[in-house]
């Protein structure tokens, strides 16, 4: 598991070289522009439930069939281990986001889930429309300028969308 600092230094580190100035202004900006990033993690984090929630009821409203008899979602067991995928699914974006780095993602979670839902026979891309769906809410939470000084997120926000789609392609 890496962060933003210590995959610069196991980049340098294979190269045999010192960590060079660029890479030191990109992680000076990150620090300095950290306030926003904790901010994206607080957010996403006190609003989890809500957001794993709402995507999985707008799964089920698209995809009725995986809450119908027969359905991957069907019966409690299910629809709680489905329910669950999601909130681990999410708890790892947040790590992502925090270390600025997505190697926590891949190593813990993405690591071998699209062979696990086919073993289970869980359609990868029901999963994935449920993640795109959590990405909507959490950059819609993340994003809002309510409550907060308004400065620059773009960049912010596509990293933090890309841990989404990111997931959304593993199991696909
Ligand atoms: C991955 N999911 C399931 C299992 C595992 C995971 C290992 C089998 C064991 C169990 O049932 O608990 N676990 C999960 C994960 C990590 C991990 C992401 C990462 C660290 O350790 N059903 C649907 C939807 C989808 C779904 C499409 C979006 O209809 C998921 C939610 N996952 C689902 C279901 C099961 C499951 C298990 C239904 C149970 C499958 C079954 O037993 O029939």
């Amino acid at each position: 598991m890496l962060d933003a600092f210590t995959k610069v230094v196991a980049q340098a580190d294979t190269r045999g070289e010192y960590v060079s100035d660029t890479q030191i202004d990109a992680l000076k900006n990150m620090v300095a522009e950290g306030t926003k990033r904790m901010d994206v993690v607080n957010r996403i984090t006190s609003n989890s439930s809500a957001i794993v929630a709402n995507a999985a009821r707008g799964l089920f409203a698209e995809q009725p069939q995986l809450i119908a008899p027969g359905g991957n979602a069907y019966t409690n067991r299910r629809m709680a281990a489905c329910l669950r995928d999601m909130e681990i699914i999410l708890r790892y974006v947040t790590y992502a986001v925090f270390a600025g780095d997505a190697s926590v993602l891949d190593d813990r979670c993405l690591n071998g889930l699209r062979e696990t839902y086919q073993a289970l026979g869980v359609p990868g891309n029901s999963v994935a429309t449920g993640v795109s769906k959590m990405k909507e809410a959490a950059i819609a939470i993340a994003n809002n300028p309510d409550g907060v000084t308004r400065g620059d997120c773009n960049s912010l926000m596509s990293e933090l969308s890309s841990y989404f789609d990111r997931a959304a392609s593993a199991v696909a």
